[in-house]
């Protein structure tokens, strides 16, 4: 959490992104965490064939267009985090009591280093002590053991895990007993998977990395790639150089998507950088699905001014159900309520659409500010709505591109990590491995952490990932989480997950990514899937941080032989020996995966198959894509209330704070700050720096962050940006994404008042 009471430093924004300020934020971070040759020469490894892959995002490397440096700053940051030469061992846990780290701040507890060795905290303790991996395992094997039934534990994933580790950990979680596999998909691209499969039949993105060379026009919706996914930025610019025009819907200009300067040509280092948007749309929060409706009347109108020209009638025709009733309800629809739903004229939302009419391909790329809503299935349905006018679907060059997060999300839900997994999966699964797997679909995070509170969840286990900091409603999920008799955490470095503890608690310490993985028959890699469903192999190379480490896999085969051993007929040891046996298992479960180690070897990667992209089959309940009808979501702010949106900075990976700056929005020292207007501030008598109270309702419980800086900047009047996960226990733990359960991040009504 961050310190309140510390004001930030405000300065303008830069006017571009990368380039050679990014260079030299690299070069401190390694200096300071990892030594500067050794990072150097580390880095060079990252993202290249036989290398490992980046542990920070989900965006595709480059094949193709391959650079020596494959890697952006926000990446090199994440490799510095993991490889530090900081060490938590023993005589720290035994230095700071619980009590004392929990007033610590996030960062404070990440810059410690990473973890070393097993550790337990007893009942009644207030420290840390070490704790053999042996006794370990047979500690969480009672725990389970003694429940009355496998529903009353939880498993959560973190998608930094690779595809070994997480059909391992689904596998002994179903060998166990349970589908309760919350994970970090269920608060993040949770919605996009839920409204794309309803519609289209699959849950994944349409486009390949090289559909951004043949785009005619690319939308980038609630997302801030400059921040999050640098490496998008050379794939935008190079689709800029072949004239595509690039359209940003944001509440915020973020500088990232304004200009890049490539620090990877000597062009981004002297010259001016390229402009990458031509048009950005100042949505206001949650005004999206009135936007796209916009856009899409807008197409309508204009073919009905120009017959035949502007819709993909053919497309529309063969491949799609609920046009005439879609076309009906846009037409219906006044641009007042459009304007006043999206907080945008009527003139801007009419150019964004001439952009995409005189478009042959259009990509449309979204994040987080459009999963994170109650209307969030809405919001990315008439995402597809939009793309359906014009055939962008299943064509080169267009399509769907939710952007992921964690650099292997998308791979842990390929093999299996879900609560609500279909029952051919299972079916393949217990065949391979000769179990039933239990059919009833298990708790989501926040179904999860419901279970908790009522006492129905005893024992949580979490494979990565800082539960208690990443979740909604800080204050209610921690006293949640201390409800729980046993809670273990497996993971690299410490966080607040480790602090706010069941009765019982264990911190059992991995390797990283970027690790050399020895196991007993020989050096191991792993594998990851990318945002474009594109799977590679991943290996470590550097020394261990400790000798006392294990592999993920290894730590799931233990525990599952410790828990279900006697009961089940699975090798656990024997597979976790040579992870190609894994992988030979993933093959025949996994679709798409079969001869998975040979095509690796032959073939270096295995993109896997995607009916809508590579054939226009949808597998939905009429077997077409379907137009969808959303309601115009209310603006929810009542007089006196914003609606406040919470975003990351440029120094943080999710709950992981590398600093209180923010150098693209000009912030620094401070976290603990409220984007305002300045129209907003004026009317409510504010000047920069004040300090303002944020307060949240639902139903009869507040919620109040105290003492937070006033920030001028460019936002719609009416909403404010904080920062996650500063802000995270004002966001109400009802408030969800309808259908998909994703929290409700990016809106949140709030008051402001003056402290
Ligand atoms: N360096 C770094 N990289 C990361 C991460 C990180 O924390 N740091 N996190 C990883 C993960 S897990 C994820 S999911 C992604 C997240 O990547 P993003 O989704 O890009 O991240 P956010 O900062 O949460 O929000 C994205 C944008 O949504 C905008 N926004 C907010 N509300 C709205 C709205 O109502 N409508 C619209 N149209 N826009 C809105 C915000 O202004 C912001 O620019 O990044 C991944 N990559
Ligand atoms: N207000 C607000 N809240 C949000 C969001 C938001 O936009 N706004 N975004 C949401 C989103 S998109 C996401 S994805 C979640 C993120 O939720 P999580 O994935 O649970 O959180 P992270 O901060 O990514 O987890 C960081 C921790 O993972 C562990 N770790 C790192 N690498 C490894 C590894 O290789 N193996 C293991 N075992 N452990 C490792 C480290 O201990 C580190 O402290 O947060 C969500 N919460
Ligand atoms: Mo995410």
């Amino acid at each position: 959490m961050a310190i309140p009471g510390k004001k930030p430093v405000i300065s303008e924004p830069p006017e571009s992104a990368a380039g050679p300020a990014a260079v030299k934020s690299v070069l401190s971070h390694l200096n300071d965490k990892t030594g500067l040759a050794s990072g150097a020469a580390s880095l060079l490894k990252m993202n290249q064939p036989g290398g490992f892959d980046c542990p920070g995002c989900a965006w595709p490397e480059e094949t193709e267009h391959r650079k020596r440096l494959e890697f952006c700053e926000n990446g090199a940051k994440a490799f510095a985090d993991e490889a530090t030469r900081r060490r938590v061992a023993p005589e720290f846990f035994a230095h700071y009591s619980l009590s004392e780290l929990e007033e610590k701040s996030g960062q404070w507890l990440n810059e410690q280093g990473r973890l070393t060795q097993p550790m337990v905290k007893k009942p009644g303790a207030d420290n840390y002590v070490p704790i053999t991996w042996f006794s370990a395992c047979e500690l969480i094997a009672r725990h389970l053991n003694a429940l009355d039934d496998p529903n009353e534990a939880a498993f959560y994933t973190s998608g930094r895990t690779s595809n070994e580790a997480a059909f391992l950990w689904q596998l002994f979680v179903r060998a166990y007993g349970t589908n309760n596999m919350p994970d970090c998909s269920n608060m993040c691209h949770e919605s996009s998977g839920t409204a794309m499969t309803q519609v289209i039949g699959s849950g994944k993105g349409t486009v390949r990395l090289e559909d951004f060379d043949h785009a005619n026009a690319i939308f980038v919706l609630g997302q801030n790639p400059g921040s999050n996914h640098p490496r998008m930025l050379a794939a935008l610019e190079r689709a800029k150089a072949k004239g595509a025009k690039i359209v940003t819907v944001n509440p915020l200009n973020e500088p990232g998507s304004r200009n890049f300067r490539n620090p990877q040509k000597l062009s981004g280092w002297t010259g001016k950088g390229t402009d990458l948007t031509d048009l950005h749309v100042p949505v206001r929060v949650n005004g999206d699905v009135a936007f796209l409706k916009g856009l899409c009347k807008a197409l309508l109108e204009a073919e009905t001014a120009n017959k035949g020209h502007v819709l993909d009638r053919e497309f529309i025709k063969q491949y799609t159900t609920g046009f005439e009733d879609f076309a009906a309800d846009v037409a219906s629809t006044s641009w007042q309520s459009i304007e006043e739903g999206s907080g945008v004229g009527e003139a801007v939302i009419r150019e964004a659409a001439e952009i995409a009419i005189k478009a042959h391909t259009t990509i449309c790329c979204w994040a987080m500010g459009l999963t994170q809503h109650v209307n969030a299935v809405a919001n990315i349905q008439e995402v597809i709505n939009f793309l359906m006018l014009r055939g962008n679907l299943g064509k080169q060059g267009a399509g769907a591109c939710p952007v992921r997060g964690h650099s292997n999300v998308q791979g842990d839900r390929t093999m299996g990590v879900w609560e609500k997994p279909t029952p051919d999966f299972l079916e393949r699964l217990g065949a391979e491995f000769k179990f039933d797997p239990p059919q009833a679909h298990g708790y989501d995070t926040i179904e999860c952490l419901r279970a908790m509170d009522a006492g129905k969840v005893k024992v949580f286990l979490a494979m990565g990932g800082n539960f208690a900091a990443a979740t909604p409603d800080s204050d209610f999920v921690e006293q949640a989480l201390r409800k729980v008799d046993l809670t273990v955490q497996i993971s690299t470095k410490l966080n607040r997950s480790h602090l706010i503890t069941g009765e019982t608690a264990l911190i059992l310490p991995v390797l990283g990514r970027t690790e050399t993985d020895r196991q007993p028959d020989g050096e191991q890699f792993v594998t990851v899937e990318n945002s474009m469903g594109v799977v590679t192999r991943s290996q470590g190379r550097l020394r261990p941080a400790s000798e006392f480490l294990k592999s993920e896999v290894r730590v799931v085969a233990e525990i599952a032989e410790a828990v279900v051993g006697p009961r089940s007929t699975i090798k656990w040891r024997f597979l976790a020996d040579d992870y190609h046996r894994i992988r030979d298992h993933i093959g025949k479960v996994v679709s798409g995966l079969s001869s998975f180690n040979d095509r690796l070897y032959d073939d270096g990667q295995i993109e896997l198959p995607h009916a809508v992209r590579d054939a226009r089959e949808f597998a939905t309940a009429s077997g077409k894509a379907e137009f969808t009808v959303h309601p115009i979501a209310e603006p929810g702010t009542d007089p006196g209330h914003y609606m406040m949106t919470t975003i990351r900075s440029h120094d943080q990976f999710n709950t992981t704070v590398y600093s209180q700056n923010d150098r693209y929005r000009g912030i620094s020292e401070s976290r603990w700050v409220v984007f305002m207007s300045e129209a907003d501030m004026a009317e409510l008598k504010l000047e920069a720096g004040d300090a303002v109270d944020l307060v949240s309702s639902s139903g009869s419980s507040e919620r109040r962050l105290e003492a937070l800086s006033v920030v001028p900047y460019r936002i719609p009047r009416r909403c404010i940006a904080t920062y996650y996960p500063e802000a995270n226990p004002l966001i109400p733990f009802d408030a969800v994404a309808t259908g998909a359960n994703t929290p409700a991040y990016k809106s949140v009504p709030v008051r402001i008042i003056k402290a």
